[in-house]
This record gives C-alpha cells, structure tokens and sequence, in this order.
C-alpha cells in the first residue's frame, strides 16, 4: 500500500477489522467443535472474552507489518494475527478477575467472569493459552511458512506472553499497587506488560512475510516505541476520560496504580507519548519501510479516544 493507495485510516481500520473478526470467529469455532469439547460453559466465556469487541490492535498491526514486507493478505495471514488476539482476549479476561483488578466492566459491556463467574473465566482464559500457541502454529503451515520460521513464530508469541513479557509486567504491577514507581520501573513494567505483545505483532508480521534483519529489526523498534506511547496514551486517557467513553472500570487511580500523568503530569506525559511516536516512526523511515499504514497507527495510539 502506498501513499495514493492508502485509504485514510478509519477505512483502513474498518477493511482489516472485517478479516480479523472472521479469523476469531473461526478460532472460536474451532474450540467449540474440537474432538474433545470444553464445557459449554467455558465455550461461552470464550466466546464473551475473545468475540467483544475492543479495537484489535494486535492483528492489524501484525497485518500491517506482513503487508509493509511484502506480504499476500490471505485467509491464514489473518489466522496467524488472530493468535495474538487471542492471548490478549485471555489476559483481559483474567486482568478483569476479583484477585486482580477486580472489574466490572470491559469494552462497554459487563466483564466475562461478571457474566460467566470466576471458575469459569479462569478455565476459559487458561484454554486460550495454548489454543493462541496451536493457532499461531497452523496458520504459519497454512501460510506456507518453512518449519523453524513456524517455530520461530510461536516461540515470539509465547515469549512474548510469557514471564518475561506480558505475564511477567503483569506480575510487577500487582507487586507495585500502593507504590510509587520511578520511570525506569514504570517503563520496565509497561515494557513487559503491554509492550512485548504489541512488539510481537510487529516481529510476527515480519517474520511471517520472511523481511531481512534490518527489517525485522527496525519493526521491533517501532513496536517497543509504539507500545510504550501506547502505555502512556493509556494513562492520559485512564485520568481524563469516563468510564462510559473507555468502556470499563475501575480507573488506575482506584486501584493505587503508578501511572504516567501521575509521574509526569498531564502535559508532560502527553509530550513524552509523542516521543515515543517520534522515535517509532523514525525507525521506519531509517530502514526504507514505505508503510501509509504503520506512520497512521503510531499516531493513531496517542491520539485514539478509547
Ligand atoms: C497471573 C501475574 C499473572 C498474569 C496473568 C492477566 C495477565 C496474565 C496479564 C494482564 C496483562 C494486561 C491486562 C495488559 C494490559 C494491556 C492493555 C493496555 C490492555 C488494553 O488494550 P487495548 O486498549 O484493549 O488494546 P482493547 O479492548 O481495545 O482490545
């Protein structure tokens, strides 16, 4: 996609959405006709967590960066993006339970274990885990990926999910609930949290499109300075906004949170958000990605309304 060629991005968010919702639908559905069904119960809180919505990210990023290295959109390209959805549908789910967060509500609707009960979301969110590591390796098959880059694809989602990402950032943050955290550990911990699948997405879509080094390198780059603007978006719109406009609750602030516009102030933490975009697009620029679509999503995450 080239300049000319770019759609503006709400279409471009619109004509991606419609591929990676059938991509979930499809993952869904695999689980629910699998030889060995879940419960149905658990099949319907899968359903709630993975199927409600929220803007995708993840895949549209991963399908962004597979199109920007010369990747062919397809049925399995889709596939692969949705296995890291999937492992961030899980972690909402389990973000949102009482021995976390304790939320009541989650994408402008009731959380899942609000509707389905805790055991249940427990189950249901532990399911998706390996479901996500399954789906990434299939679809990387279908796409026509040699074995070891399938390999390599799951292991960057699984890493990335893992101790030393997401469940790991995770981790300090419910150690650092009541703390007030300095930059280096608040940037350590959004890294983790939110930034390792952001950037695996980036990574992901590289790899599945078979870019060079300095390609897949630049990509992460731009992953790590867009999930810690990201980060720091999130906190400004967490201090600003209502319940209502993000759809869900509690706040950073109810739950004793370190935050960004806590350490910074409002302007400042805006200021360092545009950084960080800054630092994101420059690394595209210096590796000759030509991407309409990844300059608009930088932006895009600092100046999003929920
Ligand atoms: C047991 C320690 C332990 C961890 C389990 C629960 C968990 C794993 C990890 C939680 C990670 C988490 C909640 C990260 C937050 C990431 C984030 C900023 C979410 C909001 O993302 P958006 O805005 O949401 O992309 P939508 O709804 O649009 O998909």
């Amino acid at each position: 996609m080239t300049n000319s060629t770019f759609p503006g991005l709400d279409a471009y968010l619109d004509s991606e959405g419609g591929p990676v919702e059938r991509a979930l639908e499809r993952a869904v559905v695999t689980l629910e006709q699998c030889e060995a069904p879940l419960e149905p119960e658990v099949l319907g809180a899968i359903r709630h967590g993975v199927m409600g919505g929220g803007k995708r990210l993840r895949p549209i990023l991963f399908a962004s960066a597979y199109e920007a290295c010369g990747g062919e959109a397809k049925e399995a390209s889709y596939d692969l993006a949705a296995s890291l959805e999937m492992i961030h549908a899980y972690s909402l789910m389990h973000d949102d339970l009482p021995c976390m967060d304790d939320a009541a509500l989650r994408r402008g609707r009731a959380t899942t274990h609000r509707v389905h009960g805790e055991e249940v979301t427990i189950r249901a969110g532990a399911a998706l885990i390996p479901a996500a590591a399954l789906q990434a390796l299939d679809a990387s098959g279908r796409l026509g990926c040699e074995r070891v880059q399938c390999l390599i694809l799951v292991r960057t989602l699984m890493a990335a999910a893992g101790a030393g990402g997401m469940v790991g950032g995770q981790w300090m943050d419910l150690l650092g609930e009541g703390l007030a955290l300095g930059t280096e550990d608040l940037d350590a911990l959004h890294r983790m949290k939110t930034g390792a699948l952001l950037t695996a997405s980036l990574e992901m879509g590289a790899l599945a499109a078979d870019a060079d080094k300095d390609t897949r390198d630049a990509l992460r780059m731009y992953g790590q300075a867009t999930g810690l603007a990201f980060q720091i978006a999130d906190d400004v719109l967490d201090a600003t906004a209502s319940p209502e406009t993000l759809g869900k609750n509690p706040s950073d602030a109810d739950l004793d949170k370190s935050t960004y516009v806590a350490l910074y102030g409002l302007e400042e933490a805006r200021r360092r958000a545009r950084d960080q975009v800054d630092i994101a697009v420059s690394a595209l620029n210096v590796a000759g990605i030509d991407s309409p679509a990844l300059l608009a999503l930088s932006r895009y995450v600092v100046e999003r309304s929920k």
